[in-house]
């Protein structure tokens, strides 16, 4: 605080100072006078002196000095200080209440203490052995309907060993009931058998299928005709010409040409299932076919005639159609024969493991068309073709697209040309026989 005087002391002394000055330098009339006013801070000495030091009063003027901003702060900062310290005092007070409470609470425990309006000890008991015996009869009635439950479980189990019992006994009736009954129709059979059994033959029906004409050859068949085969049992009979007459017999033909009445025209489902008629032109169909040399190892015989009455034949001893699902592929080899093997004609027309194809199925390798559409025919064509043996039925030579029945190495068959007449045959016959077959 010293310090905070002396310092506004001087800063008082300053200003007058600098006041007088300043009046000084503005007019040289300024009575003392006037500086005394100018400065009404007197210092002045008061009392006696002790030797050297000598007691002085100053007198100040009231005065007022403007401060920096920053003192709001400290006004604020002290007025906080202010509520803070009232707040503790408050809490003070309030801690020293608890104590207090806290302290007479205890002493109210200690001393049991009972506020007015409240039970006394007694009667506090009173409920308490209240509550005890309501509980006693709860839990004797409970006890009372566990007791009730256990005897009614133990009532129906009684009743399901009954049932059960019930229901062992009607079973086991039953079944002595009918063993009695199988006992009696036993006996009676057996005294039937025992007295007057007669020796009954057995007949049997031994029915032979036959897988081709050449099992109907073996049981001695000899006509030519239609017989019914069974090349796989697990598929149904059906009908085929057999020859039993040329060749040694047995021959279970596929395919025959003999006078143009059958369309050979056909669609893929036709050629598939067969057509025409057995006793004159037909396709067995591409489904028996591969039954047929599925089940055993066949041959393949093809006879041809023309209309110059020039006879020749084909043999394979190789003859294999896959199934549909391989698109009917043809496997053929080991030929011999007299008429050519127009089947392997050279490589580019080759119909060995070729597809078949008809008008209305493209398994060929002629990219840019049907042949089986361009030749009006079923067959195992290549690109397109060396023989087609289901071509159109020509009663006569024809000319334009070779379209009618041929054989590519017939004598004189590959000299022909687009302008030049193509020679038709009058006979077709396709027939197969187990190449193990003998005769
Ligand atoms: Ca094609």
């Amino acid at each position: 605080m010293k310090l905070i005087y002396m310092i506004l002391f001087k800063a008082a002394l300053l200003i007058c100072v600098k006041g007088s000055a300043v009046t000084e330098d503005s007019t040289e009339s300024v009575g003392e006078e006037k500086l005394i006013e100018a400065c009404p801070i007197k210092l002045k000495s008061s009392g006696k002196c002790d030797g050297e030091e000598c007691p002085y009063q100053i007198s100040l003027p009231p005065m007022t000095l403007q401060l920096p901003k920053h003192f709001r702060l400290i006004e604020k900062t002290l007025k906080e200080v202010q509520n803070l310290k009232e707040v503790v005092n408050k809490m003070k007070k309030s801690c020293q209440d608890c104590k207090l409470q806290a302290d007479d609470n205890q002493e109210r425990d200690s001393n049991e203490f009972l506020p007015p309006g409240t039970d006394s000890p007694t009667d506090q008991g009173k409920i308490q052995d209240n509550k005890v015996k309501e509980l006693q009869s709860k839990v004797s009635k409970l006890s009372v309907s566990l007791k009730n439950a256990k005897n009614e479980i133990r009532s129906l189990q009684g009743r399901l060993e009954q049932m059960n019992l019930i229901n062992m006994n009607n079973v086991e009736n039953y079944v002595d009931n009918r063993i009695a009954n199988l006992t009696f129709a036993v006996n009676v059979l057996g005294d039937k058998c025992s007295s007057n059994c007669p020796a009954t033959q057995p007949n049997p029906v031994i029915q032979l299928l036959q897988g081709d004409c050449s099992n109907y050859f073996a049981a001695g068949k000899r006509h030519n005709g239609i017989y019914k085969i069974t090349p796989d049992p697990r598929n149904e009979s059906f009908d085929a010409y057999c020859d039993m007459e040329s060749m040694g017999g047995g021959w279970t033909v596929i395919q025959m040409r003999q006078d143009g009445s059958t369309n050979f025209n056909r669609t893929w489902n036709e050629y598939k299932n067969g057509f025409g008629n057995l006793s004159r032109e037909f396709w067995l169909g591409n489904d028996k076919i591969h039954l047929l040399t599925k089940s055993k190892d066949m041959q393949l015989r093809i006879e041809l005639e023309d209309f110059n009455g020039i006879r020749e034949y084909a043999k394979y001893e190789q003859f294999y159609v896959a199934n549909e699902f391989l698109k009917y592929r043809l496997s053929i080899g080991s030929y011999s024969g007299t008429a050519g093997d127009a089947l392997h004609f050279n490589k580019y027309y080759n119909h060995d493991q070729k597809f078949f194809t008809t008008p209305d199925k493209d398994n060929d390798r002629y990219p840019s068309g049907n042949c089986g559409a361009y030749y009006s025919s079923g067959w195992w064509f290549d690109a397109c073709l060396a023989a087609n043996l289901n071509g159109k039925y020509y009663h006569k030579k024809y000319k334009g697209v070779r379209n009618g029945i041929f054989w590519g190495t017939w004598p004189g068959a590959s000299e022909d040309n687009i302008n030049s007449y193509r020679l038709p045959f009058k006979k077709v016959k396709m027939m197969i026989k187990p190449k193990s077959f003998l005769p």
